[in-house]
């Protein structure tokens, strides 16, 4: 009926709107992906950051092993660590997900580095980057772009 449709598309474009500004919670299997974000950059920046949080529900370790994103030639992920006003950062090659625990990406700590931007990265756009983990699979996940000096996800509406 032609009556319903429209009514069913009236209410999935208001969910849209209803949702547009909140912060993104992912599920794969066991694992929760929560509130990904990444701060918009000055156009010769070569480089980005993602941050998220990652909950592993599952009584068995998982790991993640693999970062992908169509906006950059690489994306790594890293560590650092601020001593003085020296900040070191290296490459990791996996993230251990124990069982039960919540592994946070963060400013000043784990990230996943977007290497080689192929544009600056605009405050309010959002873009794909895919996680890899070694039992539960992949996911591509949305990621919305903060401000430039943002230190955390926007908390929406
Ligand atoms: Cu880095």
């Amino acid at each position: 009926m032609i009556l319903r449709d429209m009514l069913g598309g009236f209410l999935a474009l208001f969910i849209a709107v209803a949702s547009a500004g909140q912060t993104h919670h992912y599920k794969l299997g066991p694992l929760q992906i929560d509130d990904p974000w990444s701060r918009a950059t000055v156009s010769a920046a070569p480089n980005g950051v993602v941050y998220l949080t990652i909950k592993n529900t599952s009584t068995a370790p998982d790991k993640l092993i693999d970062v992908a994103s169509p906006v950059s030639d690489q994306a790594q992920v890293h560590d650092m660590k601020v001593e003085g006003d020296v900040s070191q950062m290296w490459l990791v090659g996996s993230v251990e997900l124990p069982p039960g625990r919540t592994v946070t990406l963060a400013p000043n700590g784990l990230h996943i580095m977007l290497l080689g931007l192929k544009k600056p990265l605009e405050a309010a756009q959002t873009f794909p980057v895919t996680l890899t983990f070694e039992k539960a699979g992949s996911i591509t996940i949305d990621v919305p772009v903060e401000p430039l000096g943002a230190t955390g996800p926007s908390q929406g509406s």
